[in-house]
């Protein structure tokens, strides 16, 4: 049987397409299967139509095809869809998705499902892997990481059940939702698509926190010695800096939050300055200390401010809150900016001394700094604290960061919003920093994407999938490997557990080891990119430099640049 009728009527397939741009769906990343049979002829189809629907991108790896989502609505504003083969398409994409759910990134995730009929239909089962990919809840597979999921079924208007994955996704706290489109309902004759979207952004409005709520964290504040917050959103990033210069409050923001030049940006939050602050507002931030290593005193109030400040999706989160306020941060900030202009006048002598001691504080940060890159200049293997002074110096003022585990984030600068892409939570799923520079430059073709990764992050990137969508869709990023020939990170959890055993100060280690070390810099050659290893500290500038460069012509350029290991110090 033959799916194309004879007056070739639109599809579902067609109008699923249609829809998903009449909802402001510009991109779909996708991985093909055997399911996706109507949807190829179909975007034939609406291409000989004249139907606009959205751009369509291969990606050969699903969790590299999430990874590129989060980056483009990082940038873009705009959530972008996936979509994959099946059960199996749904497995690669799960870890991406779990990251999404952690850090309320919107997409919409499509998967086909195996063709349910045997006979009967042109999309009929036609291929073994029909009978052996079906599972029985397709869904289930990662229903703990989505905000919703259904499955398409014949009949029902596709605009309406599209408006309302994506409103979910759209509506705080944001994430992914999944849907599933099953082959012979792809395939069948559209029916009624239901009502056009309505002109308005997608999602529910978010919630703003009670002001009187916010009137009382703005008295806990006025009446404290030593404020401190904890986190931020990359949409407050101005208004963050705004409130604690205006009213001296000191800030451990998390990098992207605020201007890494902002007189209160204290950096990552230590144990000195958790025990120094009498009063900590923490700011959706979903674990703002390590309580096995720093907490804070006994006495010192807490507040935490969020749109779920109880974190409920965590299964396990102890915290401690003397008030907890449900609502958008970034509605949050200018109120109290606001409530606490009220209450300081009477304080003007308190404040002023504060901004004294601040400025001391964030001076013995710089000074810290500054002494760590001064070491690096010839330090070998190189520090990472070198390489982030070095990109200082030649990245574009908006430049766009991506960071899984490559040089530090203290040290790299960041003077806008946006700019840094690492922000939020993250369910610590690697393989996403470089997807993530490329989703950056599908948004923003104009700017710089780095993509800051350690070596093994890189290898869980998929690079090759990577540089290859770099070379066929003119989206290249530069990405900087800061290879200390291991996995450190694991290394640093069995010294941390056992630090007077085996594992400590051991030369090498097993499942630790990525040595002898391999020409990372190689593999972009194949997608016709530039490649350069750097050993010798003087050479990171020039070599940055050349990486740019071969970016701004158009080639995906990969620096595998040999750090010391252990050297993510914070600052
Ligand atoms: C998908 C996935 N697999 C494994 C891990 C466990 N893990 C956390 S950090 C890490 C090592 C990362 O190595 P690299 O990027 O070289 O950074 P380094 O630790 O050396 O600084 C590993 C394997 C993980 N977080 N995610
Ligand atoms: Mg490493």
């Amino acid at each position: 049987m033959d799916a194309s009728s004879p007056a070739d009527k639109p599809t579902v397939a067609e109008a699923y397409l249609s829809a998903l741009h009449k909802h402001g769906i510009r991109m779909v990343f996708a991985n093909g299967g055997t399911d996706f049979a109507p949807i190829v002829e179909g975007l034939l189809r609406t291409r000989e139509r004249g139907t606009t629907v959205p751009r369509f991108v291969t990606v050969p790896h699903e969790n590299v095809a999430v990874a590129i989502a989060s980056g483009f609505w990082k940038v873009s504003g705009t959530p972008a869809a996936v979509m994959v083969h099946t059960t199996v398409g749904t497995a690669n994409a799960l870890c991406g998705i779990m990251n999404a759910d952690r850090g309320n990134v919107p997409m919409l995730l499509a998967a086909g499902r195996s063709p349910w009929t045997e006979r009967g239909h042109p999309g009929s089962r036609n291929n073994g892997i029909h009978w052996s990919q079906e599972n029985f809840d397709q869904a289930a597979m990662l229903r703990q990481y989505t905000r919703w999921d259904y499955e398409l079924r014949t009949g029902q208007p596709v605009n309406t059940v599209v408006g309302r994955a994506l409103d979910i996704a759209m509506t705080e706290p944001k994430g992914p939702v999944y849907l599933t489109l099953p082959r012979e309902v792809l395939g069948d004759p559209a029916v009624d698509p239901g009502p056009e979207p309505r002109k308005r952004p997608l999602g529910a409005v978010p919630p703003a926190p009670s002001a009187e709520a916010i009137a009382r964290v703005a008295k806990l504040i006025a009446g404290a010695q030593r404020p401190l917050i904890i986190g931020g959103v990359p949409e407050s990033f101005f208004d963050l800096g705004a409130l604690a210069q205006e009213h001296a409050i000191a800030c451990a923001p998390g990098p992207g939050n605020m201007a890494s030049s902002d007189p209160m940006n204290l950096g990552a939050p230590n144990e000195a300055l958790l025990a120094w602050a009498d009063v900590i507002v923490v700011l959706e931030s979903p674990v703002p200390w390590i309580p096995r290593f720093i907490r804070p005193n006994a006495e010192t109030k807490l507040v935490h401010i969020g749109i779920d400040p109880n974190f409920a999706r965590y299964p396990y989160r102890g915290f401690e809150m003397d008030m907890a306020v449900a609502g958008s941060v970034a509605q949050a900030i200018p109120m109290l900016n606001e409530a606490l202009t009220a209450e300081g006048r009477a304080n003007a002598a308190r404040i002023d001394a504060r901004r004294r001691e601040l400025t001391a504080m964030r001076d013995a940060v710089a000074e810290r700094r500054r002494k760590a890159i001064e070491r690096g200049k010839t330090q070998r293997p190189i520090s990472n604290a070198w390489v982030a002074h070095c990109l200082n110096q030649v990245k574009q003022k908006d430049a766009i960061i991506s960071n899984e585990l490559g040089v530090p984030a203290p040290f790299v600068e960041i003077e806008q919003p946006g700019c840094w892409l690492a922000t939020g939570g993250s369910a610590g799923g690697l393989g996403k920093g470089v997807g993530e520079a490329i989703g950056a430059k599908f948004a923003a073709p104009e700017r710089q994407a780095i993509a800051l990764v350690g070596d093994g992050s890189y290898m869980f990137n998929v690079p090759s999938a990577c540089h290859f969508v770099e070379r066929t869709e003119s989206v290249p990023v530069l990405t900087i490997i800061a290879n200390n020939a291991q996995w450190y990170a694991v290394r640093n959890a069995a010294e941390l557990m056992y630090p007077s055993g085996r594992v400590t100060g051991a030369n090498s280690l097993p499942v630790v080891d990525l040595s002898p070390s391999v020409a990372y810099e190689k593999l972009v050659e194949f997608a016709g990119g530039y490649g350069e290893r750097v050993e010798d500290p003087s050479q990171v500038t020039g070599a940055i430099e050349r990486g740019l460069r071969a970016v701004a012509d158009g080639n995906p350029a990969v620096l595998n640049i040999a750090v010391a290991a252990g050297g993510r110090a914070q600052d």
